[in-house]
């Protein structure tokens, strides 16, 4: 009797695991995201696992198709372009250690690895005039950086976050990495990218948000 007691015990164990597991059942917002081979560590330096990152998006997650993705790229450029999301892997990469700071005083550390502006914009020429730079969502978000902040600094495009593509809910196929700006200068699920001559406010900035955004820096305008 005992024994049986016990084996419908072992039994019943196993069911729940199985069910717990299958259905993603923990408290963090990668449930579905296979980060088997995710980096922990990057030139000395310790990474937060992606289990452990937020994701604030004003609309929640986007799941945007690979094989229908591209990227434009387009006015005050000598050659307008729409990259699929093969040719931009098919560029040289970059791998660098870089903390996300969001206003809200949260952040995490990561290893992002992906494709620089300057070499996209050697592709597509820049015109002498241009001043700014507007990236745009997918989920309707926009954000505003200078050009001489995105040259002077190489800043990139990430399509890998500690080693692993990108996951959806934090910006698949592409996060900008805007190295020392607060949170809100990283778009996420980026779509597309306007070269411009005037100053531009996104969706924080135009309703106060500081537009120049240096981490440590004033959060809201004056
Ligand atoms: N498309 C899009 N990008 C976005 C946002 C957003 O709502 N939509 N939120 C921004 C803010 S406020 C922060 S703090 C970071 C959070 O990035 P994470 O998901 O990598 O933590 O994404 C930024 N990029
Ligand atoms: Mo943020």
């Amino acid at each position: 009797m005992v024994r049986i007691r016990q084996y419908s015990f072992l039994i019943y164990c196993i069911v729940v695991l199985i069910i717990v597991s299958a259905s993603g059942c923990s408290d963090n917002s990668q449930q579905n995201v296979n980060t088997s081979g995710e980096a922990s560590v990057f030139e000395g330096k310790e990474l937060t696992p992606i289990s452990e990152q937020r994701n604030n998006g004003i609309k929640g997650t986007q799941y945007i198709d690979q094989e229908t993705y591209e990227l434009s790229i387009y006015g005050m450029v000598d050659t307008p372009v729409n990259l699929s999301y093969d040719q931009l892997l098919a560029y040289p990469s970059v791998s660098r250690f870089v903390r996300m700071d969001c206003v809200e005083g949260w952040g995490f550390d990561a290893k992002w690895t992906g494709v620089t502006l300057n070499t996209l914009f050697n592709e597509t020429g820049v015109n002498s005039n241009a001043t700014t730079v507007i990236f745009y969502s997918a989920d309707g978000y926009s954000t505003s950086l200078e050009l001489d902040y995105l040259v002077d600094n190489d800043i990139m495009l990430a399509y890998e976050l500690n080693d692993i593509t990108l996951p959806a809910d934090r910006g698949f196929p592409l996060q900008l990495v805007a190295e020392d700006k607060y949170g809100y200068k990283w778009a996420k699920w980026i779509t597309g990218i306007e070269v411009t001559g005037e100053p531009y406010k996104g969706y924080w900035e135009s309703v106060g948000y500081s537009n120049n955004a240096d981490v440590g820096g004033p959060a809201f305008e004056r």
